[in-house]
């Protein structure tokens, strides 16, 4: 018998206790050991009550994934829950930690529900681009209505008992032991004559306009279908027999778990998880970090400041005077007052953050007693030296000092200073206090337990780190130059920036590429274009209209004008109709007829430019697996999560058919669009991106 679940006896109750680290996840061996355990328990003279309980840190975190996409075995776990519920038995859920997706649904095939006030409940199914699949669209609207049923399955986010309870998906909130609290309720019930209560027995929910919530969950699902598919199972519950809307659940199921968006959601899952797992820093213990200095308070400095504050961290802040110190603490102060109306401190902690964690200097020597500086300064190699020289004379011994340079040599900021080893890139995202992404920079120098300390205050900092090489723009920049460049070419060759951000957007990005340009200032741009110019890196046709807008003031939002007009708000993004003039100019410098291009035009060539230098990144060492590029493009970007990331995408659509695109435009562009090495070979050996993921 498996000994996933244990089985005890307290009187008239058979206990049967989950024990499947970490989280208790409902794999075959835990499915077949509850059939079984109920079994015994049904055939267990004298028992009258089953009381479910987890051990650890869960009653069941759902379905176990890493099962998905192989075979499935019996017993399934829709069976499993109508079996539990059939029984003669009064079956009762203890809860605790997370009750989620088929852990929800085990509790809602029992017939009483308790938890303890922490235990949080949900069906998170659409993260992973399916729905609940073991009667969950079937027994939750019966118990809290079809509205609400819909809003927790469509939204996929986890309840706190007590609002649980009030959905009325939870009988009673208790605080305390789980263990204690399900046996002293399940004897309650058994004392007051308490009979079965199935919940497939409940009447269906009331109707509700199905096909105009379909629509709507679809809108806003930004091309994801699942959410929406939550609603033709719900509107199931309403107008089958129980048994029937489950085989309707059942089948949307089923065919969900086939598409190509259940493929990327769940790499995206894992990967998540495995992108700050390093097999290089197991042993390797990350240096203290309590207190940090941050140089530089304009935006992306005092990000990175309330992020830290946020996180509990002390800030000694430094800037220029006593003017740009006082703007820097304006700036932290109003992302904190955000930070409060988002519920995530309280007015008392943001007062108590400003006057004592938050300290704004002007002198450098201030910085002596910090574990861990971020310059965030101009993008200047010769500003950062002598940030850099300042701080090796001030900082004290085994301090680390980190650059959040976005495109700079890393491994020469570091040979400047006389601790090398202590150097290592920190690179935010704005705004940094609420973007997920950080790449964790290795110089060649940078010493493991420095590296061990990025990816630690990452986590402290909440974030997604990913470890990135050495090289123009890391991962994330570097392929974005890339994929941008594609864009601009295909511009001068006759898209508009309209076209094309309504093509990546149909695709599943939040935002087309200009409007982010627009977002973010188009003087970033501007002066990368300036550098490449510099060193000799100029594209061939190069496009100079970006320039002319800088040129005349326009740098986006923040000026009111870019590529977009913001007169009448951000939101309604109305084309710049100076734009248009400036990309003829361009294409009448260079002789060039346009032509039209199709959104699927677009997209291929885009995603085959972005594919194409993803994989010279992890060819080169750059970033170490597909999957960390991935994760870049999926935190940093705003690449749909439900296509996983560039790479799991390309391997979705097929490596070969995505080389002889690249091979068929590099006729009209050998340098930019000659073919990475590493897609070669992969295609050479019928091999995809993550099979290079898999050996870790
Ligand atoms: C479902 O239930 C379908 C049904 O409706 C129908 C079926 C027929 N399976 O996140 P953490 C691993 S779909 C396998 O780092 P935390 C995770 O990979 C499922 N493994 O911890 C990690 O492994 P490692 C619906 C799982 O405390 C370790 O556990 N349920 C599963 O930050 C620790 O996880 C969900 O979607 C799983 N279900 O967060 C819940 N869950 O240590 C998904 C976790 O090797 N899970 N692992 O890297 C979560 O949301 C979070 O993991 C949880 C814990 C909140 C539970």
């Amino acid at each position: 018998m498996s000994d996933k679940i244990a089985y005890s006896r307290e009187g008239d109750i058979a206990v049967l206790t989950v024990q499947n680290p970490p989280v208790n996840a409902l794999s075959h061996a835990v499915r077949q050991g509850l059939w079984d355990r109920m079994d015994q328990a049904e055939a267990d003279a004298g028992v009258r009550a089953v009381l479910i309980v987890g051990e650890g840190r869960a009653f069941f975190a759902g379905a176990d994934i890493t099962e998905f996409g192989k075979p499935p075995l019996e017993p399934h776990l829709p069976d499993l829950i109508n079996r539990i519920e059939a029984s003669p038995l009064l079956v009762v859920a203890s809860m605790h930690g997370v009750s989620l997706g088929g852990g929800l649904e085990v509790a809602l095939g029992c017939h009483y529900r308790i938890a303890v006030p922490s235990a949080k409940v949900g069906l998170p199914e659409v993260h992973l681009g399916l729905i609940p699949g073991a009667g969950g669209t079937q027994r939750l609207p019966r118990l809290t209505g079809g509205e609400a049923a819909l809003d927790v399955m469509t939204t996929g986010r986890h309840i706190g008992a007590g609002k649980a309870h009030d959905l009325g998906i939870i009988d009673v909130v208790k605080d305390g032991d789980q263990m204690h609290n399900g046996l002293a309720y399940a004897q309650k019930l058994l004392d007051q004559g308490a009979t079965r209560r199935p919940v497939s027995e409940m009447d269906p929910p009331a109707a509700i306009d199905w096909d105009a919530a379909f629509e709507a969950t679809l809108a806003r699902g930004r091309g994801q279908i699942s959410p929406a598919w939550c609603v033709r199972a719900v509107q199931a519950s309403v107008e089958k027999p129980f048994a029937d809307g489950l085989k309707a659940e059942r089948q949307i199921f089923y065919d969900l778990m086939q598409t190509d968006q259940r493929q990327g959601m769940i790499h995206a899952f894992f990967s998540e998880r495995a992108v700050s797992n390093l097999p290089e820093l197991k042993d390797v213990k990350p240096r203290a970090v309590q207190h940090i200095g941050v140089i530089g308070g304009g935006t992306m400095g005092a990000g990175i400041a309330t992020a830290a504050l946020l996180a509990g961290l002390e800030v000694t802040l430094l800037e220029m005077s006593a003017e740009a110190g006082q703007a820097a603490r304006d700036r932290i102060e109003r992302n904190l007052s955000g930070a409060v109306k988002r519920g995530k401190i309280t007015p008392k902690q943001h007062d108590q953050i400003l006057t004592h964690t938050l300290l704004v200097v002007t002198n450098y020597s201030k910085l002596s007693d910090v574990d861990l500086v971020i310059e965030a300064v101009f993008e200047d190699m010769e500003v950062k030296k002598q940030v850099f020289a300042e701080l090796d004379r001030v900082c004290k011994p085994g301090a680390i000092l980190a650059s959040n340079t976005s495109y700079l040599d890393i491994d020469e900021i570091a040979a400047t200073t006389s601790r090398p080893g202590d150097v290592l890139g920190l690179h935010f995202f704005s705004p940094a206090h609420v973007m997920k992404l950080l790449e964790v920079v290795v110089g060649d120098k940078t010493a493991p337990d420095v590296t061990a300390t990025g990816f630690a205050l990452g986590k402290m900092l909440s974030k997604i780190s990913v470890r990135a090489g050495v090289c123009d723009g890391f991962i994330g920049n570097r392929i974005l130059a890339t994929y941008r460049q594609a864009a601009d070419q295909m511009i001068l060759d006759g898209a508009s920036p309209y076209d094309i951000d309504a093509a990546l957007e149909e695709f599943g990005f939040a935002m087309g590429p200009f409007a982010v340009a627009d977002l973010a200032g188009l003087d970033i741009g501007w002066a990368v274009r300036k550098r490449k110019r510099a060193e000799g890196h100029a594209p061939k046709r190069d496009a100079t209209y970006a320039d002319t807008l800088c040129e005349q003031g326009h740098f986006g939002q923040k000026t009111g004008k870019g590529y977009y007009d913001y007169a009448a708000g951000n939101k309604a993004r109305v084309p710049n109709p100076d734009v248009l003039p400036m990309i003829e100019a361009d294409r009448a410098r260079l002789g060039i007829t346009p032509r039209t291009f199709t959104h699927e035009e677009i997209v291929r060539r885009y995603m085959a430019a972005m594919v194409n230098e993803s994989a010279k990144v992890v060819g080169e060492g750059i970033a170490r697996r597909p999957l960390d590029v991935d994760m870049t493009l999926l935190f940093g970007y705003g690449f749909p999560r439900y296509r996983g990331g560039p790479l799991k995408w390309a391997d979705i659509v097929g490596l070969a058919p995505l080389l002889q695109d690249i091979k068929s435009y590099a006729a009209e562009d050998p340098d930019f669009w000659a073919s990475a090495p590493l897609l070669e070979e992969l295609v050479a050996d019928n091999k995809t991106f993550d099979d290079l993921n898999k050996k870790g």
